[in-house]
């Protein structure tokens, strides 16, 4: 299906009408969805591998599985692939790379060694292409990983180790910060856990709290850098205890004033992090989302267009919390086309923004303070179906990029023209 241009433009110019009964213009939040910043995982396009020869599987507990052909093999590939994937997403990106993805021209360096120079062609092509990156510290696949313990290691030379490593990353997050003139979020997440009861589960806590410490005490250059930690429930080989809990992270951000992260995967099934964000923003000074869906477990699916993603991004749309919350995408599925795999992700959240911001929640919180909570619900229900695809498809053509499925035919031909003759 190809989209007719004037009927794109027919069905926005009624919705428009509509969304004005209700005291919303939407020609301003189409701008404002523009603008929204996604950081958009470099890893969904190799399978969560990266550049240091590493074959199979990842270790940490996290794990891409299918074997879809065209995972991208090197940095020319993955930047390309991005670039074309890029080009079917309306709005603001930045690319979130791991330290594994480091370009150090065939020679090994350990990654408590990396240094902002190993990401010379990644600042380049961010500078080239106005896409800031963000960075995260890699503790996993990694054989001073393999005994399920980093920077809560019992053993203070593998601590060690990872406490350079986090300590040069932050180095080079404060690179890209001041390469591309906004500070790069340098996400900390650890595997560090235990697959059966442990006898002692203070130890390591302590022992990554002072690891921390160690590793965030170091000034950078102001506005360069905004560290973020990020706790999980459970992953695989640390089901009975993880060292970085919600609890550990949420009291350690709120202590040292920098970001937390939520992963919408990390929780347990039926916990949804909305509630999480109006309290915890009382506590830390900002949060960063991993948008993500886990089925049964976190599993990390393709983001997609759901209720849970929805009343998140409502959430923020709501008290306006753009300038506090980071926006991220955290998945890898290897079953399906990765290019596509992006697209959905990155469209489903922008298009979850664009719908928060055409919510008239002026009327919902009206009828709530009048005490008429009947009408709130009536109203609620009657926004479900306000015409937001009219919007959705003129946003995309605003932005010039395809509007509705028009992007699947694209992604047919690059898989035939490059991803199939990998
Ligand atoms: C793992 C965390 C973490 C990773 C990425 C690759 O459970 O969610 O964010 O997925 O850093
Ligand atoms: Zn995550």
């Amino acid at each position: 299906m190809y989209t007719d241009k004037n009927a794109v433009k027919d069905a926005y110019n009624a919705a428009k009408e509509t969304y004005k009964q209700f005291g919303i213009d939407s020609d301003s939040a189409i701008r404002k969805t523009m603008e929204i910043p996604v950081s958009i995982q470099c890893w969904q396009g190799d399978d969560v591998t990266g550049f240091e020869g590493n074959v199979g599987a990842s270790s940490g507990g996290i794990l891409a599985t299918g074997d879809y052909p065209g995972r991208a093999r090197n940095g020319d590939e993955l930047r390309s692939d991005a670039e074309f994937a890029f080009s079917l997403m309306p709005g603001k990106k930045r690319f979130n790379i791991h330290s594994f993805y480091a370009e150090t021209g065939g020679i090994k360096v350990t990654r408590d060694a990396l240094e902002p120079e190993h990401f010379s062609r990644w600042m380049r092509w961010s500078q080239e292409k106005n896409i800031p990156l963000d960075f995260n510290p890699s503790f996993f696949s990694h054989p001073l990983a393999d005994s399920g313990y980093t920077l809560s290691s019992r053993d203070p030379e593998i601590r060690r180790f990872w406490i350079r490593h986090g300590l040069s990353s932050r180095r080079i997050a404060g690179a890209f910060g001041e390469n591309q003139n906004s500070p790069a979020v340098n996400n900390i997440w650890i595997p560090d856990g235990s697959k059966d009861l442990p006898a002692d589960r203070m130890s390591p806590r302590l022992r990554l709290k002072d690891a921390l410490d160690e590793i965030l005490d170091i000034p950078q250059k102001p506005n360069t850098i905004t560290d973020a930690v990020e706790s999980k429930l459970f992953g695989i080989g640390s089901e009975a205890y993880v060292v970085g809990s919600h609890e550990f992270y949420l009291g350690y951000a709120g202590e040292k004033k920098i970001q937390l992260c939520l992963d919408m995967g990390h929780f347990h099934p039926t916990e949804s992090i909305v509630d999480k964000i109006s309290s915890t923003l009382l506590f830390v000074p900002g949060l960063l989302v991993h948008f993500s869906r886990g089925l049964r477990w976190d599993s990390d699916h393709v983001a997609i267009y759901s209720d849970d993603q929805r009343e998140v991004c409502r959430e923020i749309a709501r008290h306006n919390l753009f300038n506090r919350i980071n926006i991220a995408l955290d998945y890898f599925d290897a079953s399906i086309n990765r290019i596509a795999a992006w697209t959905i992700g990155v469209r489903s959240i922008r298009k979850s923004l664009l719908e928060a911001l055409l919510e008239p929640s002026a009327l919902l919180t009206e009828a709530e303070q009048s005490g008429r909570n009947h009408e709130r619900l009536a109203l609620m229900e009657e926004f479900k179906t306000l015409p937001f695809s009219a919007v959705w498809n003129k946003l995309c053509l605003d932005a010039e990029v395809p509007v509705g499925t028009d992007w699947l035919k694209p992604v047919r031909e690059y898989e035939e023209k490059v991803l199939l003759k990998r």
